[in-house]
């Protein structure tokens, strides 16, 4: 059953503990929760609850995993008791393994279980992977008051018990701390592994405003007793696909309808305390810093920066997917001079060069299909956490950030040429588009400082009036 010899697929087992364990000749335990997840994506899976899975010996970390927006993984994952393929796909061959570490799997309106989860005394830990714009947060990390759902959510958290329900991730949170607070459960970690600089004082801000809209006892609580910790976390994850389903049913010999393809490479860097325990993360290559900001820099800007970059330079030269665009000497040049005026203002102490060889053979792995229109989806928030602050230190630099603004060229050309794209910012870019120097208004979007700034702005609209020559296949637009 778990050898690698191709099976029929309609001969593959259903995946369930009990069969999992049979054929283990295991016991189907499982493990007693004492970690709370918010964001069951495939990203997710691939990497926290996988790292917890590996170094889970002793089978005492389990993970209680709440859905976010939608309850469908619930609905799939659910009848498979939280087990899930995980298949590392290198450029030579997949590597497959069951993931055990989800104990549980609740759809995200239970917020009965999710308030019980957080508040018992067992739970030390909340990892939440919400995506950037899902927290519905400035720029600083206050709650956005233009957002209607944080409007509505701070006033269903001063009816809580009126039986209002919160929906914004972190509206959730504070409902389920003002439990663990009722009980008397004591100190706690927020994990948040979204791709944010600063990601846990952004969560902790945006937490302690929504605890102050409604109880200001509970804000005191919550800067007492729970820490924020930052992470930066990289595993590359497209979506899963119907193919994919099939072709892990057909080579595993399991049924499962949520598997999860990503990259054999991971990492994640942790920075801040965990006063009630967590897993030994390390084991499996964890790192534990007490200085994560080069490191989040890193990846924010070289890892993300330049998926943000192929995700327009790539599609405007017709391009689908990562390995595609990278393969284009047209795009891999603008990722190695956005690369460039990145890396002035990273330490060397963090093996640059190294890292960016690794970064080519990681996005030229064509049998991951990491499409560009998955990346391109809340573009707003990318730009301005993965370009905006390296153009500005190239400019406060005294130099002209170029190549930075060669990337909001490829967006700015696609958004006035009419690509309608996921984006939480998706009135604020109507807006500006229609206005008369929609260039400007566009870059102010991202950030007012860059829109202000007629150099940069005037550089970025001759990159999207005329944009280099071609090396690379047609352009769509
Ligand atoms: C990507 C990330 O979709 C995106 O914006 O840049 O999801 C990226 O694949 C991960 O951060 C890799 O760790």
């Amino acid at each position: 059953m778990s050898g690698t010899a191709p099976a029929d697929v309609a001969e593959a087992t259903r995946l369930d503990r009990t069969a999992y364990a049979v054929d283990r000749g295991a016991a189907a335990d499982r493990a007693p929760v004492r970690i709370v997840h918010l964001g069951l994506g495939a990203f997710a899976r691939a990497h926290q609850a996988w790292y917890t899975a590996e170094v889970d010996d002793a089978n005492e970390w389990g993970i209680a995993a709440f859905t976010g927006r939608t309850a469908a993984v619930a609905d799939l994952l659910s009848p498979q008791d939280g087990l899930f393929t995980l298949v590392e796909r290198g450029p030579d061959g997949d590597r497959s393994t069951v993931v055990t570490s989800i104990s549980e799997v609740i759809s995200g309106d239970r917020v009965d279980l999710w308030d019980e989860r957080i508040a018992a005394e067992s739970t030390a830990v909340v990892t939440l992977t919400v995506t950037e714009s899902g927290y519905r947060l400035l720029p600083d990390g206050s709650p956005d008051p233009g957002d209607e759902i944080v409007a509505a959510d701070i006033l269903a958290l001063r009816s809580a018990n009126g039986g209002q329900v919160p929906v914004s991730p972190l509206a959730r949170l504070v409902r389920g701390l003002a439990a663990r607070r009722r009980v008397g459960s004591g100190a706690i970690a927020v994990v948040p592994c979204d791709n944010i600089p600063g990601n846990g004082e952004y969560v902790r801000t945006g937490t302690l405003a929504f605890a102050r809209a409604w109880d200001t006892h509970l804000a005191d609580w919550i800067e007492t007793f729970v820490s924020f910790v930052s992470t930066s976390v990289d595993r590359i994850t497209p979506r899963t696909t119907a193919d994919d389903v099939r072709a892990v049913a057909a080579r595993t010999g399991w049924h499962d309808a949520a598997p999860v393809i990503t990259e054999p490479y991971s990492s994640w860097t942790l920075c801040g305390d965990f006063p009630a325990g967590r897993p030994a993360w390390e084991r499996a290559g964890a790192v534990f810093t007490d200085d994560i900001a080069p490191f989040e820099s890193r990846k924010l800007w070289l890892l993300n920066g330049a998926h943000t970059l192929l995700a327009h330079a790539g599609q405007l030269r017709g391009h689908g997917t990562v390995a595609d665009a990278i393969a284009d000497p047209g795009c891999a040049g603008a990722v190695e001079r956005f690369w460039d005026e990145a890396c002035a203002h990273l330490p060397s102490h963090l093996d640059l060069p190294r890292y960016r060889s690794a970064l080519l053979q990681r996005f030229g792995n064509s049998r991951i299909a990491h499409d560009l229109a998955q990346i391109e989806a809340e573009s707003v928030t990318k730009l301005r956490v993965r370009i905006a602050p390296v153009a500005l230190a190239e400019l406060r630099a005294g130099r002209t950030a170029a190549a930075c603004a060669d990337v909001f060229a490829a967006w700015v050309r696609r958004v006035l040429a009419g690509h309608s794209m996921t984006d939480a910012r998706g009135d604020d870019v109507a807006a500006a588009r229609s206005h008369d120097d929609g260039c400007a208004a566009l870059v102010a979007v991202v950030d007012p400082r860059l829109g202000a700034d007629p150099s940069f702005v005037s550089r970025v609209r001759d990159a999207a009036q005329n944009p280099p020559a071609e090396n690379g296949p047609r352009r769509t637009s």
